[in-house]
């Protein structure tokens, strides 16, 4: 994949994208094939793969057997500088920049730049925020930082106005693996209207109605993880559906 990977992710027509994601910790590597082929059949159009929190060592074998069945961008979502692998089509290169810890916001990222760099992997420059979402979720206990008030749309705006100031090429909200609830709409909605680089949304969706919902507040991707892990392919068809079907 030699294009830009702000274009190849985002090329597609008006309608929200749905992405799965798959994480290395909770999916088991006999699993993938079944996984991704189901999640292909359902309508994704991306697959990311990274984890707050990874255990194992096998990062570089679990790309590569994504890799191997499937032709959709794999793209890296990593939450350290120990997820890369040269087998996928290109990384969301995020900085944490909702928190205060230098380490998500900087740190990792200089430990992974020559490697992404010599790896040659497409990179989008990618503002990673938190918002608060129930309870306290992976993605907070390991980063050690703070999320944004649920409550509070213009702390998101004003991340996310920074993040395109610096020329980010995406924004990133996230409620966290597994939230108890997902990103509310309002702040999609704000963040959307006061910025002009591209949504992606994720955490906590379980049901199409909150799906349809972060894409109509103006999510351009959806990122799936637990939900597809739990109940396969079919959720992210119903997924496509319903937000097709609103789109109509
Ligand atoms: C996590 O946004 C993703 O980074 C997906 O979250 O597992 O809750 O779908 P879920």
């Amino acid at each position: 994949m030699t294009e830009n990977l702000t274009e190849v992710l985002f090329s597609q027509r008006t309608k929200t994208a749905v992405w799965v994601l798959l994480d290395p910790d909770s999916l088991a590597t006999e699993k993938i094939t079944q996984n991704v082929k189901s999640a292909e059949q359902g309508g994704a159009s991306v697959f990311l793969v990274g984890g707050s929190f990874v255990s194992h060592d096998q990062f570089d074998k679990f790309v590569a057997a994504i890799k191997g069945v499937t032709e959709l961008p794999v793209i890296l979502f990593p939450g350290s500088s120990r997820q890369l692998s040269s087998h996928a089509d290109g990384i969301l290169f995020t900085s944490l920049l909702s928190g205060r810890n230098p380490q998500y916001l900087i740190g990792e990222q200089v430990m992974a730049a020559p490697r992404v760099i010599a790896m040659k992997l497409p990179a989008m420059p990618t503002a990673y925020l938190l918002i608060e979402s129930g309870r306290t979720t992976s993605a907070q206990f390991v980063s050690n930082t703070m999320p944004i008030p649920h409550d509070k749309p213009a702390l998101a705006v004003a991340h996310a106005q920074a993040a395109q100031l610096f020329g980010m090429q995406a924004v990133y909200l996230e409620a966290g693996s597994g939230a108890q609830y997902p990103v509310p709409p309002a702040i999609i909605k704000k963040v959307a209207e006061s910025t002009s680089i591209p949504l992606i949304v994720g955490g906590g969706i379980r049901s199409t109605s909150e799906a349809v919902a972060a894409s109509e507040a103006g999510a351009k991707a959806i990122v799936i993880g637990t939900a597809v892990e739990d109940r396969g392919g079919g959720f992210v068809k119903q997924i496509a559906n319903a937000i097709a079907d609103k789109e109509k």
